[in-house]
């Protein structure tokens, strides 16, 4: 027999309401709870800044479907693929895109797009959220030696990002003696899978740019440049100096 006494009922209701409220302020977090990313070992990153912060270039709808919806579709076909092969996710994700030669067969294709998918964008959300305020220091010098000036660096860029046929990325890579390229890639592979390192990218897949900018991909790429964070960029070239960057 239930023995619930008013009191204890008042104080069973006010733990609910506090649950409640407690869950509804985890999902304001997240997104309106819009982000289902699977249960398992690979996690979507929050945003470090709000999905309104890069309006200037990015809309915050755009913000909401690339990150809670797209990216975390990456990252759920992930974790499903590693119900399937948990020995996925006991190597560092730039090791496993190098040695895809390695990944079980069953799930080789899953981990080569989703685990791209997730590592790129990954490196995406972190590399902006700034003002565009330009690089400085060592990253500026290189820039300059590889490139002549940040205007040259952007054209080449945008030209490569432009003439990608198709979904795929433009990347600025980087060696450990610091030296910078411009390289592009289709559908979500990366210059990791090659060993390499990226320093940044843009992705020029349509769901990035079509809500606000439809087929002028050009002026996508010109805008974004207004939302990089150049030290995000600065910190990821002295890490790859010391041979420490990873995705
Ligand atoms: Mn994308």
């Amino acid at each position: 027999m239930f023995n619930l006494t008013r009191r204890h009922m008042i104080v069973a209701t006010a733990g609910v309401m506090a649950a409640l409220a407690t869950t509804r302020i985890a999902a304001a977090q997240q997104g309106a709870g819009a982000v289902d990313s699977g249960e398992g070992p690979f996690k979507l990153p929050p945003l470090a800044y709000g999905y309104d912060a890069l309006q200037v270039a990015i809309d915050t709808d755009t913000m909401h479907l690339h990150h809670d919806k797209h990216h975390a579709a990456y990252v759920a076909n992930l974790n499903a693929a590693a119900k399937q092969a948990p020995q996925i996710a006991d190597h560092p994700m730039e090791r496993l895109l190098a040695n895809l030669d390695q990944v079980p067969d069953s799930v080789r294709m899953t981990v080569r797009n989703n685990l791209g998918g997730h590592v790129n964008h990954s490196m995406f959300w972190e590399i902006m959220g700034g003002t565009g305020a330009g690089p400085t220091g060592e990253l500026a010098a290189a820039i300059g030696r590889d490139f002549g000036a940040l205007d040259q660096l952007q054209a080449t860029f945008n030209a490569a990002g432009t003439k990608i046929f198709g979904s795929g990325w433009v990347f600025v890579t980087v060696t450990q003696e610091g030296k910078l390229g411009v390289e592009v890639r289709p559908n979500q592979d990366t210059p990791l899978m090659e060993g390499k390192r990226v320093l940044f990218g843009n992705d020029v897949w349509e769901h990035a740019y079509y809500l606000r900018y439809q087929n002028r991909r050009a002026d996508y790429l010109s805008a974004w440049w207004q939302v990089i964070d150049w030290t995000k960029i600065g910190e990821r070239y002295a890490a790859a100096r010391q041979g420490k960057l990873t995705i």
